[in-house]
């Protein structure tokens, strides 16, 4: 007979059997030392506090991080290649560093761990920053000769390759923004990277898809969850309209036809208020008190469903990266455990959810923003590259283990709950090594 479950205890959330569960990373991030890309260059003009120098010092230390991916019980993890290594110098391949990366991804597989490799994750080589980066027309070509020299040295080890991440916020950095380099006030320059990318994107996939048929290509794209601030307003209502188009589909569009999974990155809740200008304003979240992480962004699960359904087709989906940026570990639970129920609904909706890959794995640079913001299931001492496991990762853990939701987490929403006490019980090990 089977055990009657406790009193007012309901089943697990389950998700499917073969849901991927890991957690995501970038090289120049996480590695340390990338001497030959643009930002390494950027970030000499800016002060100490925002230059990445070491990082977390991945590239020396990449097996003790597979080995916290282990323990944690991910079965997936997504990371990138730094191209300005392979390729420093123009149609210069350092061997050294593609055997580097062949290493570190033959060892991640010999974990029985799924791969979702990036190939260019914001950072280009000084040389090809030098001809106009991604405004110059044939970056792509020179992306697709880089893709097709290191692609067969490592195929072997990847299940499924991201072209491009998030092109969409590069563009807004870079030339809106202007915090990332090239740093450039220039609509055309706008335009060109934007067609570029696209083109890069689409040359690549070609590629990778004739060359290794079995494993899946696509982008990951950074996705908004828009919304009027006031229901009725018509003004409002157009301003979400048109961002949803540009940001959330617009990329998707043009390299329509060329994608085998839809990846999607989701950070951003946005209410569009009428103000005083013709174009709505953005609402800010601190005003509304929402609850907020670090950087203060809006935390804001039911976005998540929103986006997954809105971009919901025929293809299969990939959370490629979601996370918070926050010292408050009760904050990362909750956050955790809210996301991860929307997950949950949109897959018993029908919408094809695969994976999941929780932004980051360990803290690292978060490029403009230095080191502060403290996204990891894996809290990083910059100064010794110590890492100790935070228990917002055994939450996670917790999910994995279960294949879904189980209710003894379910009441961390809505309630202050301690995430140790309920933990403990079941990681005693993990959260004493991590003492
Ligand atoms: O750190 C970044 C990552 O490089 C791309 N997606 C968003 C993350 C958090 O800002």
């Amino acid at each position: 007979m089977p055990t009657p479950k406790p009193k007012h205890e309901h089943g697990i959330l389950k998700f499917p059997k073969d849901f991927l569960w890991g957690a995501a990373t970038s090289a120049y991030q996480v590695e340390g030392n990338n001497v030959n890309a643009d930002w390494w260059a950027w970030e000499q003009k800016l002060p100490p506090k925002f230059r990445s120098g070491k990082t977390c010092n991945q590239y020396e230390l990449y097996e003790k991080d597979f080995a916290l991916i282990k323990e944690l019980n991910h079965n997936a993890h997504r990371l990138s290649i730094e191209w300005s290594r392979i390729e420093p110098k123009d149609g210069e391949f350092d061997h050294h560093e593609i055997e580097h990366y062949v290493s570190v991804l033959k060892y991640l597989k010999s974990l029985n761990i799924k791969v979702m490799l990036t190939l260019w994750h914001f950072t280009l080589p000084q040389w090809v920053a030098g001809l106009g980066g991604w405004e110059n027309s044939k970056t792509a070509s020179y992306f697709e000769r880089f893709v097709k020299r290191v692609a067969p040295e490592i195929a072997e080890y990847v299940d499924f390759w991201i072209t491009l991440n998030e092109p969409g916020v590069y563009v807004y950095e870079a030339y809106f923004e202007r915090v990332w380099p090239p740093a450039k006030k220039s609509f055309w320059g706008q335009i060109k990277t934007t067609l570029n990318l696209a083109s890069a994107h689409k040359k690549v996939y070609k590629y990778l898809h004739s060359a290794f048929p079995k494993k899946p290509v696509g982008i990951a794209q950074n996705v908004q969850s828009f919304e009027p601030y006031h229901k009725h307003s018509l003004i409002e209502q157009v301003a979400v309209v048109f961002t949803d188009l540009t940001a959330n589909h617009l990329f998707y569009f043009l390299t329509r036809k060329t994608h085998d999974f839809l990846g999607i990155n989701y950070y951003f809740h946005t209410r569009f208020k009428d103000g005083k200008g013709f174009w709505p304003e953005i609402a800010d979240e601190t005003l509304q008190s929402r609850d907020i992480s670090d950087l203060g962004w809006e935390v804001y699960p039911e976005g998540l469903f929103d986006v997954l359904a809105d971009l919901s087709d025929d293809l299969p989906i990939y959370i490629t990266e979601c996370g918070i940026a926050s010292t408050n570990d009760d904050r990362k639970n909750r956050f955790l455990i809210t996301y991860l129920s929307e997950v949950y609904r949109a897959i018993k909706a029908g919408i094809q959810v695969k994976g999941f890959f929780y932004w980051s794995l360990i803290d690292n640079f978060e490029w403009h923003r230095g080191f502060d913001p403290r996204f990891g299931l894996v809290e990083v001492d910059y100064l010794t590259f110590e890492r100790k496991i935070r228990p917002s990762a055994l939450v996670y853990t917790d999910i994995i283990q279960h294949s879904g939701i189980p209710h003894s987490l379910l009441r961390f929403i809505g309630h202050t709950v301690d995430a140790e006490e309920v933990l403990e019980k079941r990681y005693r090990e993990i959260i004493k090594e991590n003492k």
